[in-house]
């Protein structure tokens, strides 16, 4: 819908100067006239990353930027995307690769991976380092589960198991 060149010129903002005063189809802006603002060629919607001016596509609104790396800021999704004009990620895997200490879960509002539940049957535990069920544990008991001396945390390599503690 176009409107008229007077309107245009009386609202128009220019954020960018290299965007406006062309002579494009437009006379007051040359690329995209989104909102009364005119945005040059290639730029990003300030409030979308995975928007962007390609007035080609659209002179009047805000082209979809697929493909464009982006962050959702979410810590529960990884490579980060842009898609149908939204920024979208792959589950983030939580799973530390050791089964009897069941599956671990991506955990947003704590922004971090958070422990599953054990399938050893008590009073059984799980040992971490051989991923099996054992009786005696000569390391850590966290949760259930047997760690080694010395060994990470699986959920946080800057904690270890160490019995003297
Ligand atoms: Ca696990």
């Amino acid at each position: 819908m176009k409107t008229a060149p007077i309107q245009i010129l009386s609202i128009c903002v220019c954020l960018v100067l290299l965007g406006c005063g062309g002579s494009g189809g437009n006379a007051a802006c040359a690329d995209c006239l989104i909102a009364g603002v005119c945005y040059p060629a290639g730029v990003t919607n300030p409030a979308n990353s995975c928007l962007v001016c390609d007035p080609a596509s659209d002179a009047a609104g805000w082209s979809d930027d697929d493909g464009q790396a982006c962050d959702d800021g979410l810590f529960c999704t990884v490579q980060d995307a842009c898609s149908g004009g939204e920024c979208r990620g792959q589950p983030r895997d939580c799973s530390d690769g050791i089964a009897c200490n069941g599956a671990e879960t991506c955990d947003e509002a704590a922004g971090a991976c958070a422990p599953g539940q054990p399938t050893c049957q008590a009073p059984a535990l799980c040992d971490a380092a051989s991923d099996s069920c054992v009786m005696t544990c000569t390391g850590c008991v966290i949760g259930a589960v047997c760690y080694g001396q010395g060994q990470p945390n699986p959920l946080n390599v800057c904690e270890k198991c160490d019995p003297a503690a």
